[in-house]
């Protein structure tokens, strides 16, 4: 065996050169990778006993891709374009063995070798959509020869993950390998290929997929057109189809030029930087700061849930999905019947889509039960509280609860907005005591705030944010303060988006600025959506609201046909005259005198003291990274991710900026406005969100 370098090395088996990487965690093309590759080929050409090349990785994955942390920085090392012409060119036969994830350029190498074979359990991709790019190493041109447009139009800009029976299926991949025998199934595939004399394949030369759909423009529209809402405000998926067109219609090497060129773009440009930002600040969520790195994990093997809600319901549902039993407690047996039939509902609803299997309704319904008493709680490792939202009353559960759990249990509450160390202090175990905020719908939202109490321990910690990672969770750790991190921040954006339309913002201007922004629906809509009539009460109502005069007409949202807009039997959205009248005269009882509100100064009203809550947030100790805060509104509150979440986009638009408008808002309409101390500290050092380190 030979040392090419530090990440590779060359060794002749059986008069095959099998050059393998060892660069982990993924075997990135980092300048070592790529040098390695690049020098393992030379010294195989090199190699009068080695009659054709297999190219494999140690580790747990073949190549996942280019190394996204030399992004930015000054290129080093052979270029991976020049280590794709070695390989493609090579007069020997190149045989790529995959286990793991061959994705976005690691796939792209394997492109350009002569064959592929993968172990049953690998996955090939091209998800560079996912960090706002697209395949730049000439993905974008090889895989609609092999796969043919359609398919490849697909898988890039869905960022598709190709088990090997289809990735065989459809010809990416040109043989299996026995899952404990990659390397001797690829060496013995070399073999093959030498003594038959094939004649070596460049799938840059294979056009017969590409041809067939040339003058056939109708399969871009309608890609486009079926996809125009998922793709709505991001710039890669649609420089995606651009390329795949010139795949079809162009010869392969101007096809490539215009990949280079498409992929330059979108690499110097905001969205990227946004999304790679989020690909990082998703990973680094799970690690929290200064937990002690042996903090026990609770074996967590059975569930209790208290309250058969529409939120207790969804919760429990999260435990079945992954064959955790969940006992249910409630008070009155017609709502443990409503939540268990809702249970049900709600898989056959998911099996009618084709997303899950007839069989699998039956297994988890055979995990779940339910009764009246919290006594059946006694043997939970975790009990999951999610019943009214009154602090006296989830006093008084934890109390009892406290009583019933077994000794090590966690006793969770999922509280949205309440003080978990009020409820903990009901227990005699604190230090047990954890938020787990699931947003509704619970068994859909990835998004969970994982609440620390000032006494909840390093091991309840430590096993909650495994817990969700298991269930499928983004789990965001966050402090005890009015609505967390999410509820916080939103409630800036709703003061700011209430106050404006009584200044001339009429509601559907607020809702399109912020749409177009890339929210999936302004504010407006979304009441309308969710009921205006959550929390309000006919017989207490007094009309000194807008909301309550809106319930008083009945306009209570799309589920009455009208609300802050009317709805048509479609229930397609109209603004309303009649509310329109309304808010004026909201605005002349205030003393408001409306004028022109630009889409500006909309944005700014409710985005910047978003941002400025996150500041005062970190200030608090209330998350542990302004990344995490955007982890949060990307997860759930539908911030666009091809803007990073509102710490990145302060970043992006500058804090002197943010700062200097808050200042002008203060002066203008009070002290909502008033800058964070933690803005104008990083301002006043030209610093960033983006420079601070995690808080302990
Ligand atoms: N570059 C650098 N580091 C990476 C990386 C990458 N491509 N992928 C993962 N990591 C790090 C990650 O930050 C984490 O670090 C550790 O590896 C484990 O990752 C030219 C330009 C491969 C499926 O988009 O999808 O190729 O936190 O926690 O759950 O066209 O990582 O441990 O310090 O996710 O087992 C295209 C991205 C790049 C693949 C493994 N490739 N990665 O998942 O572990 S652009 C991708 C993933 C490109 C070309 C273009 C996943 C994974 P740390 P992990 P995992």
């Amino acid at each position: 065996m030979v040392q090419i370098n530090d990440v590779t090395t060359y060794t002749n088996i059986d008069g095959v050169g099998v050059i393998v990487l060892n660069s982990p965690p993924v075997n990135a093309l980092s300048a070592a990778v790529r040098d390695g590759i690049h020098g393992g080929v030379q010294k195989a050409l090199a190699d009068a006993d080695a009659q054709a090349i297999v190219l494999r990785c140690d580790g747990n994955t073949f190549i996942a891709g280019a190394d996204i942390t030399e992004f930015g920085k000054p290129p080093a090392g052979v270029g991976l374009g020049e280590v794709q012409r070695v390989l493609e060119e090579s007069t020997k036969p190149v045989i790529a063995a995959i286990h793991g994830t061959a994705l976005g350029g690691g796939l792209e190498v394997a492109l350009v070798c002569h064959w592929r074979i993968a172990v049953p359990t690998a996955r090939l991709g091209l998800p560079e959509v996912n960090i706002g790019l697209l395949p730049g190493a000439g993905g974008t041109q090889r895989l609609p020869r092999v796969v043919g447009p359609e398919v490849a139009l697909e898988w890039m800009t869905a960022g598709t993950q190709v088990k090997a029976a289809d990735a065989l299926e459809s010809g990416l991949i040109d043989a299996l390998a026995p899952e404990d025998d990659l390397q001797g199934a690829a060496v013995a595939l070399a073999k093959r290929v030498v003594a038959e004399q094939r004649p070596l394949r460049k799938l840059r030369d294979e056009n017969a997929k590409v041809e067939a759909a040339r003058g056939k423009p109708e399969i871009f529209a309608a890609f486009r057109k079926a996809n125009a809402k998922k793709f709505r405000g991001f710039a890669a998926p649609e420089k995606i189809v651009q390329c795949v067109e010139a795949a079809v219609n162009l010869p392969f090497d101007e096809g490539l030029k215009l990949e280079r060129k498409l992929f330059v773009e979108l690499m110097h440009g905001d969205q990227s930087a946004a999304q790679r930002h989020y690909f990082f600040a998703s990973r680094q969520a799970w690690q929290v700061p200064g937990l002690k790195k042996d903090a026990a994990i609770v074996p967590v093997q059975t569930v209790g849930v208290i309250g058969a809600g529409t939120m207790g319901a969804g919760i429990a549902m999260n435990f079945l999905n992954v064959g955790i039993p969940v006992h249910i407690v409630e008070t009155q047996q017609a709502a443990l019947d409503r939540g268990l039939k809702t249970i049900r509902t709600n898989y056959e609803n998911t099996a009618k889509k084709g997303k899950l299997k007839v069989e699998a309704i039956e297994e988890r319904m055979a995990l779940v039960t339910g009764s009246l008493d919290l006594q059946d709680l006694s043997d939970c490792d975790l009990v999951i509280e999610a019943v009214f939202e009154n602090m006296e009353v989830k006093k008084d559960i934890f109390g009892r609860l406290d009583r019933v759990a077994k000794a090590g249990a966690i006793l969770a509450s999922n509280t949205s907005a309440l003080d978990l160390n009020q409820i903990a202090s009901a227990t005699s175990r604190p230090e047990s005591v954890i938020g787990l905020h699931f947003f509704s719908p619970a068994n859909v939202m990835k998004l969970l705030e994982v609440v620390r109490g000032d006494k909840t321990s390093d091991s309840v910690i430590a096993t909650s944010m495994q817990l969700a990672r298991k269930i499928g969770k983004v789990a965001v750790l966050v402090g005890v303060c009015p609505g967390f991190v999410g509820n916080r921040i939103l409630g800036q954006r709703q003061r700011e988006a209430n106050q404006l339309i009584f200044e001339g913002a009429m509601p559907w201007a607020v809702d399109r600025v912020l749409y177009d922004f890339g929210f999936p629906m302004g504010p407006f809509a979304m009441s309308d959506l969710a009921g205006l009539d959550l929390g309000w009460n006919k017989e207490k109502s007094t009309g000194s609201t807008l909301r309550e005069v809106l319930c008083e007409m009945d306009r209570r949202g799309q589920k009455t046909g009208a609300g802050f807009y009317d709805y048509d039997e479609k229930r397609t959205a109209r603004p309303s005259t009649l509310v329109e009248g309304v808010i004026k005269q909201f605005a002349e009882k205030k003393g408001i005198t409306p004028r022109e509100v630009s889409d500006d100064e909309i944005l700014e009203r409710c985005i910047y003291p978003m941002i400025n809550e996150g500041a005062k947030i970190l200030e608090e100790g209330m998350a542990s990274r302004a990344s995490d805060i955007d982890v949060v509104w990307i997860n759930g509150y539908g911030w666009p991710v091809y803007r990073g979440g509102p710490m990145h986009y302060g970043d992006r638009v500058g804090l002197p900026k943010v700062l200097t408008r808050m200042r002008e808002f203060e002066a203008k309409y009070g002290p909502q406005f008033k800058p964070a101390k933690l803005l104008e500290e990083l301002v006043a050092t030209g610093r960033r969100f983006s420079d601070l380190k995690p808080a302990h």
